[in-house]
């Protein structure tokens, strides 16, 4: 299934059999994409030699993983997730994918069609290997249903969700022996974030905003975010030249966030003045590691082990996640 919104990635560049006036930068051809906020335009063939020297060098830059250690993509069925994988992959990491399965349907069979397009995604590489966590097959529902049990009268499941896929992927990852856990977070969604942080002055939350997070001592991995400069039309193109199918409609319950108006924001600002959204995250970081925030992540809090599962949790002795399911328990059969 190919995206129908391709064109606000690629435009008419690539849609309309390349426009003549603008070439790649590299070797003349016509360009596939012009990235006005790198003053770079590419062909196809350079585009995908870009974009994966790119990751790599953010991978070195900031320290995330070597080649020796096992990564863990967290992997959606998304272009993000996807084309993260692809490159690491391609780049000759050890990269395996867990893919969560949530229980979602709205309507578009989300969470059917994300698992179809991830197992598309291993099937055709060679050593990729995809683990599946099938919520509602593990736990009996799937994550809106227990969601509903457990936060009645709120519509949303996001926080139960959020909750979910951390507690899951930290435990897969563990399990696993997997030094590491990526996930496909981009520009736009770290800008979005950053600036939701600081519209708040969410000072505790900017201190921890990075593309690294170490791994605690109480057992949480460490989680890594490889492409974090990209914009998303950045990583949309990669998917797309690279022939990778993905799922392109959002999750339903996606719609209305508070990251969405900020990514609009951000878009306006970025259309008045190109490369605007990679120099608030950067000049961000910049001022992060000089040491602007220094001192106000807040004490690291006391972590213990679940006593039910195991995993570290700061809740106490049982963690969110087990508690969860107690609750949906009881309530199912109330
Ligand atoms: S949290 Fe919410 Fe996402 Fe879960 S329910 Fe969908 S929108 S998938 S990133
Ligand atoms: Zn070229
Ligand atoms: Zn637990």
């Amino acid at each position: 299934m190919s995206d129908p919104f391709a064109a606000r990635y690629l435009g008419r560049l690539v849609l309309g059999g390349g426009v003549a006036a603008v070439k790649c930068r590299t070797c003349g051809e016509p360009a596939v994409i012009n990235m006005r906020q790198h003053k770079l335009a590419l062909c196809a063939d350079h585009y995908v030699a870009w974009f994966q020297g790119q990751t790599e060098r953010f991978i070195g830059k900031y320290g995330m993983f070597t080649s020796e250690e096992r990564v863990l993509v967290a992997v959606s069925g998304g272009k993000d997730s996807l084309a993260l994988w692809d490159v690491l992959l391609t780049l000759g990491y050890q990269a395996d994918g867990l893919y969560i399965g949530l229980g979602i349907d709205g309507g578009v069979q989300y969470s059917a069609e994300s698992l179809e397009m991830a197992q598309r995604f291993a099937a055709g590489r060679a050593g990729a290997e995809l683990h599946v966590v099938d919520i509602a097959g593990e736990y009996g529902l799937g994550v809106p249903e227990a969601a509903q049990l457990t936060i009645r009268g709120r519509t949303k499941p996001c926080a139960v969700c959020g909750m979910v896929k951390r507690h899951v992927m930290n435990r897969v990852a563990r399990d696993g022996g997997y030094a590491v856990l990526a996930t496909g977070h981009n520009l736009d969604d770290e800008a979005a974030v950053l600036f939701g942080n600081t519209l708040h002055w969410q000072v505790g939350y900017l201190a921890r905003q990075a593309p690294v997070l170490q791994e605690s001592a109480g057992g949480l991995v460490r989680k890594v975010k490889p492409f974090c400069r990209f914009y998303e039309r950045e990583t949309a193109a990669y998917t797309l030249l690279q022939g990778i199918d993905y799922i392109y409609v959002e999750c339903p319950f996606a719609d209305g966030a508070t990251s969405i108006h900020h990514k609009l924001v951000l878009n306006g600002l970025e259309a008045e003045a190109p490369g605007t959204k990679l120099q608030f995250y950067l000049s961000f970081l910049q001022a992060r590691r000089a040491g602007a925030f220094a001192g106000m992540e807040g004490s690291a809090p006391e972590m213990l082990a679940c006593r039910t599962c195991g995993q570290p949790t700061t809740a106490g002795d049982q963690c969110a996640f087990c508690r969860l399911w107690e609750t949906v328990r009881v309530r199912r059969h109330s």
